[in-house]
């Protein structure tokens, strides 16, 4: 993980996923009892409770039947210790880190509206300047005059510079801004796009002319494609992400508002059951609230026990 002291960050963010679960065990049984088929069935449905996905959830099951004999007495600790390597262990670490950047290093974020783009994107742009970076955030959402305002709020707060040009249209601002990133010697260029036109045709026109664009520029550009994902939302999220990368490609997600919700085992439904990974989280509004996603620690984060008497 790249951000300092993640971890305590981390579990701040997932309190109320945490405090979910914590609230589901403690209220099956405390202390040591004999296992039951009941209490099977039970952790099952907190684990399904918890976004982590149906299938999974059967499988770990499977696997806590195959350690721990009914009847036998167990500790709820141990349960929960072995839920946790459990899963750790499903988790394949293909945690993305910060490759050798290309300069300008070219972002384009994508994403329904309302799921966080522009939030990410200030974060994005707040993290490469804290790294000494120079960022150019790119206004390719002109549809509304309101998501260009917004963009201009985040690129105050991170000290990042935002390109002036106002046209119509996207790809012509885009064009624009990378050709002067290339003279002025940009690191990182990151650029906001409408979440919704009116057909998911017009959604893909749009998002191929600017990637088409972007590659004329700059070739190789986009060097990623970020899709944003409300976490919040769900199981929906993941068909959100299938049905997004059909229109475009995507390389990596950013799940945002995973403080917002006590089904924060969607990240790892997600990080299981889709081939694109999940490479940021977001949990919270602040600038700073953005972590790179490490499937390990946030399964330790999820399911830490509160320590009982
Ligand atoms: N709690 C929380 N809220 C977030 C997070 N990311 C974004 N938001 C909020 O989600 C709302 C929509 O975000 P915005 O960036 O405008 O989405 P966009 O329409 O995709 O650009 C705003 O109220 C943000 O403050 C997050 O990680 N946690
Ligand atoms: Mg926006």
């Amino acid at each position: 993980m790249i951000f300092s002291s993640a971890f305590s960050k981390l579990k701040q963010g997932l309190s109320r996923s945490r405090t979910q679960f914590n609230n589901r065990i403690s209220r099956l049984f405390t202390g040591s009892v004999p296992l039951t088929e009941d209490m099977l069935e039970q952790i099952e449905e907190t684990l399904i409770s918890a976004d982590i996905g149906v299938e999974l959830s059967m499988e770990i099951i499977e696997d806590l039947r195959k350690n721990f004999p009914l009847n036998q007495v167990v500790e709820m600790n141990s349960i929960v210790e072995f839920l946790k390597n459990d899963l750790k262990q499903r988790m394949e670490d293909d945690s993305t880190a910060d490759v050798t950047m290309e300069r300008p290093h070219v972002i384009l974020v994508v994403g329904v509206n309302g799921t966080g783009k522009t939030t990410s994107i200030g974060k994005l742009a707040n993290h490469y300047i804290q790294k000494g970076k120079k960022v150019l955030l790119v206004a390719g959402d002109t549809f509304r005059a309101a998501a260009i305002e917004q963009l201009a709020i985040w690129s105050d707060r991170s000290g990042a510079e935002l390109t002036k040009k106002v046209a119509a249209d996207p790809s012509s601002v885009v064009y624009d801004a990378l050709q002067s990133a290339k003279q002025r010697g940009i690191d990182v260029v990151i650029i906001d796009t409408a979440g919704r036109l009116h057909t998911q045709k017009n959604l893909m026109i749009e998002l191929d002319k600017i990637q088409r664009v972007v590659q004329k520029v700059i070739p190789g550009a986009p060097h990623e494609t970020v899709l944003t994902i409300d976490a919040t939302t769900g199981q929906n999220g993941l068909i959100q992400a299938r049905q997004f990368s059909q229109v475009t490609p995507v390389d990596h997600l950013f799940l945002t508002k995973l403080d917002g919700t006590a089904k924060g085992g969607i990240a790892i439904a997600i990080h299981h059951n889709l081939d694109i990974p999940v490479k940021y989280i977001g949990i919270g509004e602040q600038i700073d609230d953005i972590q790179n996603f490490d499937a390990k620690s946030y399964v330790d984060a999820l399911f830490e026990v509160r320590e009982v008497e």
